[in-house]
């Protein structure tokens, strides 16, 4: 631990960050313990003493109080992240460092920073030789202080350079770094704004699965608290399942009742859920069960229109004793219907992530994405690894469900899962997730869904024409062309106009 403000004849720092928040403190303890020699810099620059004089003390840490005095402590070709928070602050601090840069620098930025942001910046610091790496960064304070899962993207001259550093302190899965080059421009920021859109939709099938337990099946916190532990031995272990069981036997110590049960039920939100189900709606690709996770929210939030609902809107319920017979059915069931909707979800991710890859140019890294999110991270879990093997096996799969392993194990969980949707709506209990990811599934297997009467009402209120199916042509409806039909006889005759597809 030194101060670094006066120019050194050798600069020894191996990184520079920028931002001693918790996430930025972690980071450089974690990278210090690692033997890399940190130079840091905050704002506020009594952060910077206090860290010194506190947290990093006796490691290779050395403080600065100027932009300045950071770059000049700092080996060739620079390596700077920024932690601080999204939006100006990352700009600010990249034109305050500019005039100190050369050539071939690196800049990071791992905080929360919308992708489109990354994307410019990307484009704005390559036009002036530096290169720009827009990394994820999850784990909270936690990974970032013993192995976050990281999600760089960008300039990847810049991999190279910063890779050794990276997968040391990345969190490690069966021996594996939880850390490897994600793609072009914003695509790490993309990556980890979809890692958290599904983080999303993990803890909303956890809910749901835990609001069936309680209002159809009558089980107390403890009983769930159970049901989770023994999950967490199976299909579903991860980190969310876990957290959820020691949350339902966390009791309150006044009244030895479950915590849980105290809170509000309204939920928050920051932001990146929204901004994936947005993308996904921009791309045109149906991430539903993502989308269902963020409305879920949005519900939840309107607590006093559902208190004056709950008392004018009918429906059923559960009032006395629980109508289920075998509760080990019952619990097998949901286990499943959990499973499958997880596959759905993760399906409905790469398929958003595919799809942003062929609309950007990027080239993004499928397998390493699975073994990123394998550990680390909040969605962490024994399921990625079954991701990671199916795309290490053909990274060019069309659609996750479409892998042996997938389609076998949706197709074995497919009568729990519609057996516990069909008991949350007997009982009139919402399951959002559950149920949209059924409803994706049953219309993916359709070869025929009933978008031809769509294509019909559209043309006969708008002449937005339509096309004819395959084998269908006839000489009124011609194959190979846009139609519009004359559906009202409007003008005397029955007529189609055709116009070259
Ligand atoms: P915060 O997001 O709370 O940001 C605090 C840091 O930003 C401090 O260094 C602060 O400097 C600096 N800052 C702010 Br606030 N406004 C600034 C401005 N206008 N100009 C310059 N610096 C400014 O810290 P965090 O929770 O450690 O997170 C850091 C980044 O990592 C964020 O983007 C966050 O979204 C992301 N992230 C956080 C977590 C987590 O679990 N917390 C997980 C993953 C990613 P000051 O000390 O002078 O106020």
């Amino acid at each position: 631990m030194s101060t670094g403000d006066s120019k050194p004849s050798e600069p020894k720092g191996d990184f520079g960050l920028i931002g001693l928040a918790v996430m930025g403190q972690n980071l450089i303890l974690n990278a210090a313990d690692h033997g890399y020699t940190v130079v840091c810099y905050n704002r506020t620059t009594s952060k910077v003493d206090h860290f010194l004089a506190n947290e990093a003390k006796g490691k290779p840490i050395i403080g600065v109080h100027s932009v300045q005095a950071l770059v000049e402590n700092l080996k060739r070709p620079r390596k700077i992240m920024l932690l601080v928070k999204a939006g100006d602050a990352v700009d600010n601090f990249i034109n305050q460092l500019l005039p100190f840069l050369e050539k071939g620098d690196i800049v990071i930025d791992g905080g929360n920073s919308h992708f489109p942001d990354s994307n410019r910046r990307f484009a704005e610091l390559k036009e002036k030789g530096i290169l720009f790496v827009g990394t994820g960064v999850s784990g909270g304070e936690e990974g970032a202080r013993t192995g976050p899962s990281l999600m760089p993207g960008g300039n990847e001259a810049a991999w190279p350079e910063i890779k050794g550093i990276f997968q040391d302190i990345a969190a490690k899965s069966d021996g594996e770094p939880c850390c490897d080059w994600v793609g072009d421009a914003g695509a790490g920021h993309y990556v980890k704004m979809v890692h958290n859109g599904i983080e999303y939709g993990d803890m909303q099938l956890i809910c749901e699965a835990y609001d069936v337990m309680k209002r159809v099946g009558k089980f107390t916190d403890k009983e769930i608290a159970d049901v989770f532990a023994t999950w967490n031995n199976g299909v579903l272990d991860s980190f969310l399942i876990e957290i959820t069981r020691d949350i339902l036997n966390f009791n309150d110590p006044t009244d030895n009742t479950p915590v849980v049960e105290k809170i509000l039920d309204t939920a928050g939100q920051k932001g990146t859920g929204k901004w994936t189900a947005v993308n996904a709606l921009d791309l045109g690709i149906p991430v539903t069960l993502i989308g269902e996770a963020v409305f879920s929210r949005c519900l939840s939030a309107l607590k006093d229109e559902r208190v004056k609902a709950s008392t004018i809107l009918q429906g059923p319920e559960v009032s006395g004793e629980s109508p289920v017979k075998d509760k080990q059915k019952f619990v097998d069931d949901l286990e499943q219907a959990l499973y499958a909707s997880k596959i759905i979800s993760y399906a409905q991710g790469f398929m958003l992530m595919n799809q942003a890859a062929k609309d950007y140019g990027w080239k993004l890294n499928n397998a390493g994405i699975a073994l990123m999110w394998r550990g680390g991270c909040i969605i962490r879990s024994v399921f990625l690894k079954e991701i990671t093997a199916a795309y290490r096996e053909n990274p060019h799969l069309d659609n996750l469900l479409f892998h042996p392993f997938f389609k076998d194990a949706i197709t074995k969980a497919q009568s729990g899962w519609r057996s516990s949707v069909a008991h949350a709506i007997t009982y009139g209990v919402p399951t959002p997730a559950f149920s949209t990811a059924l409803a994706f599934y049953d219309g993916l297997r359709s070869e025929k869904l009933p978008a031809n009467l769509l294509q019909a009402q559209r043309d006969y209120f708008g002449a937005h024409t339509f096309q004819v199916a395959k084998g269908k042509g006839t000489e009124f409806l011609p194959e190979n062309q846009w139609v519009h039909v004359n559906w009202t006889g409007r003008g005397g005759n029955v007529s189609a106009t055709t116009y070259d597809a």
